[in-house]
C-alpha cells in the first residue's frame, strides 16, 4: 500500500499552495496539517530542516521545497505534468524558479513601510512580468491545452495580484494579454480555486493590512 501522504501548511503560504494545487488537481489523497508560522509547534521545527513550509511527510519520510515536493507528487501519479522532452522539462524547471523570485517580490512589496522599496519592488514584479510574457505559450495554459507543474507554480501569484489589485490597481498585467488569459485561466481551474481554504481573502487582507504599510490601508476596501 501506498504510503500516506500529510503536507504541513500554513494558510496563507503559496509554496505550500503550489502542492495543494497538484495533489488537487492529480486527485491524489492527503491529509493537511495547517501550523501557525508566527508561533510553530515545536514538532515542526524538528522535522523541518530549513523552518520553513511546505513539508510532505511520505510515511516517515520528510520532503521539503515546493519544487521538489511536486515533482515527487507528480512522479507517483503518471501521467507527468512536465513535458518529457529533457530540454523542453528543463526549461519548465527554469521558469518555475522564476516565479520564486516573484513570490519574494510579490511578499516584499506587501510588507514595506517605504514607499521607495514599495516602488522598487513593484517595478522589479513588472519587468520580471514583462519578460514572463514573451514566454507563455497560446493557452489556456502554460505549454497549451494541458494543466503543466508551471502553472500550479504561478497560479499562486496570479491568485495574489488578482485578490490585491481588486482592492488597489497596480497595473501588472497591463499590456500584457498572455499573462492575462493565462491568469483567467489559473484563476478559473477547479483545483487552484479549491488550494485555499474558503476565507482566504480574509486571512490575507488580516496579514498585510497593516495600517503603518504602504499597501496595508489599500487593501480593506474593495474597488467598486
Ligand atoms: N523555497 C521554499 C520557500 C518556502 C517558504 O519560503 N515558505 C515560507 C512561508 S510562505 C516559510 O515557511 N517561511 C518561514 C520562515 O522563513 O521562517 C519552497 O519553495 O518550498
Amino acid at each position: 500500500m501506498a504510503a500516506k501522504l500529510r503536507l504541513v501548511s500554513f494558510k496563507l503560504c503559496p509554496f505550500v499552495q503550489r502542492s495543494v494545487i497538484t495533489l488537487e488537481h492529480k486527485g491524489i489523497d492527503y491529509e493537511i496539517d495547517y501550523i501557525d508560522l508566527m508561533d510553530p509547534p515545536a514538532w515542526f521545527h524538528e522535522i523541518s530542516p530549513l523552518g520553513k513550509v511546505p513539508l510532505l511527510c511520505v510515511g516517515d519520510q520528510v520532503l521539503f521545497e515546493s519544487a521538489v515536493i511536486n515533482e515527487y507528487l507528480d512522479e507517483i501519479t503518471p501521467p507527468s505534468l512536465h513535458p518529457a522532452d529533457p530540454l523542453e522539462k528543463a526549461m519548465h524547471r527554469a521558469w518555475i524558479e522564476f516565479s520564486s523570485d516573484l513570490f519574494m517580490a510579490q511578499f516584499r512589496m506587501m510588507t514595506t513601510k517605504s514607499r521607495e522599496e514599495f516602488d522598487k519592488q513593484r517595478s522589479q514584479i513588472r519587468s520580471n512580468l514583462e519578460r514572463l510574457e514573451t514566454v507563455v505559450k497560446p493557452g489556456p495554459y502554460y505549454a497549451g491545452e494541458a494543466l503543466s507543474l508551471v502553472d500550479t507554480a504561478y497560479a499562486p501569484f496570479f491568485m495574489r495580484v488578482d485578490l490585491v489589485q481588486r482592492r488597489h490597481p497596480l497595473g501588472f498585467l497591463d499590456g500584457l494579454p498572455n499573462l492575462q488569459a493565462w491568469s483567467a485561466a489559473l484563476l478559473g481551474t477547479p483545483a487552484v480555486q479549491r488550494s485555499v481554504v474558503s476565507d482566504f481573502e480574509d486571512l490575507y487582507v488580516q496579514r498585510y493590512g497593516a495600517e503603518d504599510t504602504v499597501m496595508g490601508p489599500r487593501l480593506h476596501t474593495e474597488a467598486a
